[in-house]
């Protein structure tokens, strides 16, 4: 964690500029930005439209500002360095092609969070998302026992934390802390402009800086390479999305559980499928609310989601879930119940991850989280099989809690018992 020692007065905080150089323009004309001791921007800098020009303008900036990493930094520099993320963001992927080694190294360099000693406030910590993650959505509604975990790990002695990644201003008290999102200067939602805020004299002032969105679409568009240009610019800075919309969409990412019959994990939302969903999923053909990863469903899953397509009514509680990335929002997976249990209370499992989501542990969680709910509604037996040449998913049904039972047929087959 970056710390400076002297104190600081009067600080701007700006975030997710993503690349909207004349809304990063307005804002930094402000008198109150200019004559601030520090202008600290809290992440998801450059990729939008003018990627290379907005990382020139702030660090143009010289001393004065501080830049904090944000999600979108990282991915941009995930995909110019050849890789590749989870969130399919066109702009991205064209902003990232922008960049040359000096812009990637720059965002390859930034810190995330970063603490600053501030007059009037004590260490204030700046981050994206979280302090914990730069990718954690946290709304202005988001549940006191959810804030109490994501904070969790904050030093004591810092007494406000002030985020970004929402795009959607909020000063609130969390259990006596001071939590302040300043919005989105260039991709704001539920109203347009540039917002930003202010720290003084211990007191945090929400802004925004209201400039000619006409003038500044024409100048992004003209100056842009992005083929899309004018209709990205039209949407986001005419805040064409409502803050409604965007909590309700965000909703499920902090944990709230919004739709009854999800079942929601640490870092997972294992949502149950109805017939209607499996019918879209098989045929791929997602609704605007649907979202899923690029290799979103993958072949195993579409025998049992074709079958349960094919129901009426699907079983409420043994049945197939789709499995999201709180982080991301997105589905990465599958797991599910082969039906209700029989006379002895056995149910049989399964599931499967796409590639970008193996490795982090997502399987065993899901995985706990479904044998849990099986047990609780009249399961007394969860079994599984898998293929014996496949190691990784032994290992993801030994360390859920399962037992080997035996091998037959290529085939290793593992169960769990209910506790008595
Ligand atoms: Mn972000």
């Amino acid at each position: 964690m970056a710390e400076t020692r002297r104190l600081i007065g009067r600080v701007a905080v700006l975030s997710d500029v993503h690349g909207v150089l004349p809304a990063l323009e307005a804002v930094l004309a402000e008198p109150d930005v200019r004559s601030a001791d520090r202008i600290v921007v809290t992440g998801d800098l450059a990729a939008g439209p003018q990627p290379s020009e907005v990382l020139d303008a702030l660090t143009a900036l010289g001393e004065r500002v501080v830049l904090v990493r944000g999600n979108a930094d990282r991915e941009l520099v995930q995909v110019a360095r050849g890789g590749t993320t989870d969130v399919p963001d066109p702009i991205s992927e064209w902003a990232a092609a922008q960049l040359g080694p000096r812009h990637v190294a720059l965002l390859a360099g930034l810190p995330h969070p970063v603490t600053l000693d501030i007059v009037g406030f004590g260490p204030v910590l700046f981050c994206h998302g979280s302090p914990r993650a730069d990718d954690e959505v946290v709304l202005v509604d988001t549940r006191p026992a959810q804030w109490a975990d994501v904070l969790a790990d904050v030093p004591e002695q810092v007494r406000t934390v002030v985020g970004g990644h929402t795009h959607m201003p909020f000063v609130r008290l969390v259990d006596r802390r001071l939590v302040v999102v300043s919005g989105s200067v260039g991709m704001p939602y539920g109203r347009s402009g540039a917002h930003w805020a202010l720290l003084a004299d211990g007191a945090v002032t929400l802004r925004r800086t209201a400039f000619d969105l006409d003038a500044a679409i024409e100048q992004v568009a003209a100056a842009s390479g992005y083929p899309d240009v004018r209709a990205w610019a039209e949407y986001f800075l005419r805040a064409t999305a409502s803050d409604v919309e965007v909590v309700q969409e965000f909703g499920s990412r902090d944990g709230r559980n919004e739709h009854p019959g999800d079942l929601i994990t640490a870092r997972l939302v294992l949502h149950p499928i109805t017939p209607p969903e499996a019918e879209r999923i098989v045929a791929r053909s997602p609704r605007p609310d649907d979202h899923w990863h690029p290799e979103y469903p993958f072949a195993d899953e579409l025998e049992p989601l074709g079958s349960l397509a094919a129901e009426q009514e699907s079983d409420a509680i043994f049945t197939l879930f789709q499995v999201r990335d709180r982080a991301s929002g997105l589905a990465v997976g599958g797991i599910g119940f082969f039906g209700p249990p029989d006379a002895e209370g056995v149910v049989e499992v399964g599931y499967g991850f796409v590639a970008a989501a193996r490795g982090r542990g997502f399987a065993v969680e899901a995985l706990v989280e479904l044998v849990r709910h099986g047990f609780a509604h009249g399961a007394r037996v969860v079994r599984a099989d898998t293929d014996i040449a496949n190691g990784a998913s032994q290992r993801v049904l030994l360390r859920a809690g399962f037992a080997e039972m035996r091998r037959e047929r290529g085939l290793a087959f593992f169960e769990v018992r209910a506790p008595a």
